[in-house]
């Protein structure tokens, strides 16, 4: 009995050194020192033995497990320092490897513009209004004082749907909506008067035209709105001054020529010192020393009444400028057809500095 305990020591001990996982090392476990195991069985031999052997046999049994597992427990412990040694070793990063870059994309340049002269306009006391591409004849032009044999009512300026629903040709509706609006919620209150109103106007706009380098059949404009009481036209070129003098320099002065529109009296068109001559007279000005930035004028007292302000009470100004022409002159873009085409190669040089 005692031989066979020492053998079976000898065996375990031997068997434990080539158990190279923590999963072999436990059926080793079972194997030896398990209910099922071999130390067990030994145990329960002992019955066959006579009452003077069976403490000392007993002695020896406990003796060789407890070698056994002490042993175990020295196995245990190495391999449990090996795998990690090797996790260690297998997960190493290298910090100081270049990191991969993610492509970023960039703001459109029509984006970007119109931003920028909404923060301008917002500086100035302005909110910005929005309204729907497809509107009604009447929005568009009826109630903008476009009388019904205008040109620009024509079928081949405009793209109609219906015979009163159209894509809207210039954003003075969405005005034209804000000044109702007013008026209704006047009412409302139960208030005499229409509260006053300074707006701008982004969105993209519709006219049927053979593209080509300089035009599209949409575009993006920005328009403006200033009604209140005493309101003149040196407010109109107060405002706009400030405007051309944050958008493009804070030496710019403006001009105003006479000009032409149905729904302003009078009207103007706005031109700002040449940027690229300062006003000296170059090619880009042809020799002017002056560029076009936009229309204006002073709101028809026609378009007022229409909306629900009295004309004696309230007077304005509106503008209205196409945001391509500006941005075309601003980042040397040389075909309008550039924008809508958005190439990655040319829109990835407009990449925001924030
Ligand atoms: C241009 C000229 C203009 C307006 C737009 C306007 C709007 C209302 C009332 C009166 Cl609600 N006027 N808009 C006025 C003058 C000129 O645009 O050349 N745009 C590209």
């Amino acid at each position: 009995m005692k031989e066979q305990l020492m053998a079976l020591k000898e065996q375990a001990l031997e068997k434990l050194t080539q158990q190279s996982s923590l999963h072999q090392l436990n059926e080793w476990k079972a194997t030896y020192l398990g209910k099922k195991g071999e130390l067990t069985a030994a145990l329960r031999g002992m019955k066959d033995l006579s009452a003077e052997e069976r403490p000392i046999v007993g002695a020896l049994v406990n003796e060789v497990r407890e070698s056994l597992e002490s042993a175990f427990d020295g196995q245990e412990a190495e391999l449990k320092r090996a795998e990690r040694e090797k996790r260690l070793r297998e997960e190493t990063i290298d910090v100081t490897l270049p990191g991969r870059s993610i492509p970023l994309g960039s703001e459109h340049p029509l984006t970007r513009l119109i931003r920028e002269v909404e923060e301008i306009f917002l500086g100035l006391g302005f909110q910005v209004a929005e309204g729907p591409e497809v509107e009604t004849d009447y929005n568009n032009f009826e109630a903008l004082n476009v009388p019904r044999n205008h040109p620009a009512r024509d079928m081949q300026d405009t793209f109609y749907i219906t015979e009163d629903m159209l894509l809207r040709t210039h954003t003075s509706p969405v005005q034209g909506r804000v000044l109702r609006a007013n008026v209704e919620a006047a009412k409302q209150r139960g208030e005499t008067s229409p509260q006053p109103v300074r707006i701008i106007a982004p969105g993209r706009v519709y006219r049927r035209d053979d593209d080509d380098a300089t035009h599209s059949h949409a575009f993006m404009q920005i328009e403006g709105l200033v009604v209140d009481r005493h309101i003149r036209m040196s407010d109109l070129k107060g405002i706009l001054t400030t405007f051309a003098q944050q958008m493009f320099g804070h030496d710019v002065a403006i001009r105003m020529r006479p000009s032409y529109f149905p729904f302003t009296e009078p009207s103007t068109e706005v031109d700002a010192t040449c940027y690229s001559c300062g006003g000296d007279g170059c090619r880009v000005c042809k020799q002017t020393g002056w560029i076009e930035i936009l229309g204006a004028g002073m709101v028809h007292p026609n378009v007022l009444e229409m909306a629900g302000y009295d004309p004696e009470e309230f007077t304005g100004f509106a503008f209205g400028m196409g945001v391509e022409r500006i941005a075309m002159r601003r980042y040397g873009i040389e075909d309008i057809r550039h924008f809508y085409t958005n190439d990655v190669r040319l829109m990835s040089q407009f990449k925001s500095r924030v």
